[in-house]
């Protein structure tokens, strides 16, 4: 029975090493683009609010983009001026980030996040004329980006 255990610890370890591919297969073909080692795609869905966008996320597979460093957040600059990213406060007092993954990097505007009338608990990312960007919290049911014309949210698939 001590080979049979021995069989048996071989047979899980060879099914958690077949499963750890670092390289995610990007859906290019619907709108899925690389970077890293994350999928990224702009929702062309307009004017949703976070809870409404991150479900579209959710359904296609992904979460609302996390944005883990300076360099990521260069990738991830929005052609419109207000788009949702995953970030929240909805449940903790603590910012984080919809996707589960921890809060390492921020980007913050001036003066926020304010919590402004003590109901700002969702995260936009700003992108100015100028190509910077800076995230604030603002109203979770605010419709973003109110742009009419372009609209897109980004969204991180989890491979
Ligand atoms: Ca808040
Ligand atoms: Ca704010």
């Amino acid at each position: 029975s001590d080979n049979f255990i021995i069989i048996i610890i071989i047979i899980i370890i060879v099914a958690v090493c077949s499963n750890s591919n670092p390289t995610p297969q990007c859906d290019t073909a619907n709108g899925w683009e690389q970077y890293g080692s994350n999928c990224y795609k702009l929702n062309s869905q307009l004017r949703k609010s976070w809870i409404a966008a991150r479900t579209d996320c959710v359904m296609e597979g992904g979460d609302l983009v996390s944005i883990q460093s300076a360099a990521e957040q260069q990738y991830v600059i929005s052609p419109t001026s207000d788009v949702w990213i995953g970030l929240n406060d909805l449940e903790f007092s603590d910012y984080l980030w919809s996707d589960g993954s921890a809060l390492s990097h921020t980007n913050w505007g001036p003066g926020e996040p304010n919590d402004h009338a003590g109901r700002e608990n969702c995260v936009e990312l700003v992108t100015t004329q100028n190509g910077s960007s800076y995230w604030n919290d603002i109203f979770c049911d605010c419709h973003k980006p109110q742009s009419e014309s372009t609209g897109p949210l980004f969204a991180l698939f989890l491979a």
